[in-house]
């Protein structure tokens, strides 16, 4: 059923019920000189690049291809935007590897037609913190499609991986592949429903007007905790010593240092919002939350051409409730003009999304690692992992 994934080192749907394996490594490591040296063959107009970042030209041929090809919801209404800053912040974190940034090249026309990435990550497995790479932005071209490309491109990145001396890997996917250690679903909070309706994205429910629905979802104009405000650089070591504490209670979940936290937490405009409580009496910061930035390109709409979307990132509440947290997320979401803001149900999100008037999508998130097995699964509750 799947040529390829029975190859690799990942849970078999066939030893499911095998309760006899243990967690960790599925297969060890193999020496550095037994990992194949060249790249693996592409068909004859093909050509292997790695990509600079650096090159804004080379970012916007990348931007453009996912622009065009990369994921798209079951409907095909609509598809991720990524912007090119967003792209550059997602793949250059601390200590990235450029040779992890792979692109596949028409050799003729020197078209970009398909991408995967890696970036290095420390991601704690119960109590094993594992050097892993973190797998995004497989793409290929649509007229591309269904040759066989994909397993190339992620064998050539599991060779590149391996060449750092990395052996493990997380993923995301919207498919379902062999074998998920937890299966997420998106929630949606309209911020601008009469938008949301218009485009598709949602409907008018049942014996609902618009004016009833936009009284709804109405926000105040400003947040309502005391002393909740932008996170800075001199937060830095105070948030990493909130999340790492919040973050050890999961199953799965980054290990982040401050160089990690500044990288991935500081607000960048249009990427990334981090945002936390500072006691007006003690200047301690307590509280935390934040959200990235992704758009949706609106397909085939007359009158819009993008949906502005918030997901939800990382969140420690630990004096102020978490579902104020949120609601003061929400709100200065929607002072930024966001139409819609999105969360999966990890960590204890639950708590929080029916109550904020989020509603479930129809789409679902499934995890993954790569050679390194986790008994059983786990709950979304029990992943403290998001990735973009
Ligand atoms: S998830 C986002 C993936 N991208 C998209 O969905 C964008 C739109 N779609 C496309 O561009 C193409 O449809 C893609 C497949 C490129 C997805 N993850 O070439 P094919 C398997 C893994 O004929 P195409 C993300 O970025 C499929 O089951 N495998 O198909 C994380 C089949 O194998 P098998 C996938 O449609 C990526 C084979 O590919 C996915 O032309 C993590 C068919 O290949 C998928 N999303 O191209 C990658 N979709 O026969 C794994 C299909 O066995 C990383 N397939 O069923 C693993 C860790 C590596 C590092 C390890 C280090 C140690
Ligand atoms: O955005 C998604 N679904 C939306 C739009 C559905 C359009 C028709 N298919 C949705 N809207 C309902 C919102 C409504 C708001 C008011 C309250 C009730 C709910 O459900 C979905 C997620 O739900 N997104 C996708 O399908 C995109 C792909 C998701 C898989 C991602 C793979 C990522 C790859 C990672 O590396």
């Amino acid at each position: 059923r799947h040529k390829f994934w029975e190859t690799q080192p990942v849970g078999q749907f066939r030893d499911v019920a095998d309760g006899s394996l243990p967690d960790g490594a599925i297969e060890p490591p193999t020496p550095l000189s037994e990992v194949r040296a060249d790249p693996y063959p592409l068909p004859a107009a093909f050509e292997w690049f790695t990509c600079d970042l650096d090159d804004d030209a080379l970012l916007a041929d990348l931007y453009a291809l996912l622009a065009h090809n990369y994921v798209e919801d079951d409907e095909n209404m609509f598809r991720f935007n990524y912007s090119p800053a967003f792209l550059r912040w997602a793949l250059r974190p601390p200590s990235f590897f450029r040779a992890w940034h792979i692109g596949v090249r028409a050799k003729e026309s020197k078209k970009l037609v398909a991408f995967i990435s890696g970036i290095p990550a420390r991601i704690r497995a119960r109590d094993d913190v594992v050097r892993m790479a973190e797998i995004n932005f497989l793409c290929v071209h649509k007229k591309l499609r269904s040759k066989r490309l994909a397993p190339v491109l992620i064998r050539e990145v599991t060779r590149r991986v391996h060449q750092e001396n990395i052996w493990q890997a997380a993923y995301t996917a919207g498919v379902v592949l062999p074998t998920p250690i937890t299966t997420c679903r998106y929630w949606h909070r309209s911020l601008n429903p009469k938008k949301l309706i218009d485009v598709g994205f949602s409907r008018l429910g049942p014996r609902m007007t618009m004016s009833r629905t936009v009284r709804l979802y109405k926000l105040p104009d400003a947040p309502l905790t005391p002393g909740f405000r932008q996170m800075e650089l001199r937060d830095v070591a105070a948030v990493t010593r909130l999340l790492r504490s919040y973050l050890a209670r999961y199953v799965v979940a980054p290990d982040f240092d401050e160089l990690d936290v500044e990288h991935w937490l500081l607000p960048q405009e249009d990427v990334v919002d981090s945002y936390l409580v500072e006691s007006p009496e003690t200047h301690e910061i307590t509280d935390f939350c934040s959200f990235y930035t992704l758009p949706s390109s609106v397909l085939n709409n007359a009158t819009y051409s993008t949906l502005k979307a918030a997901y939800s990132y990382y969140n420690v509440a630990v004096k102020t409730p978490l579902q104020q947290l949120m609601n003061d997320a929400l709100i200065v979401a929607k002072q930024k003009n966001y139409d819609v803001f999105n969360a999966l149900d990890v960590m204890e999100n639950e708590g929080f999304l029916k109550e904020l008037k989020f509603g479930p999508g129809d789409g679902q998130l499934h995890y993954y690692l790569y050679n390194y097995r986790i008994r059983n699964g786990i709950k979304p509750s029990e992943l403290g992992l998001v990735l973009l």
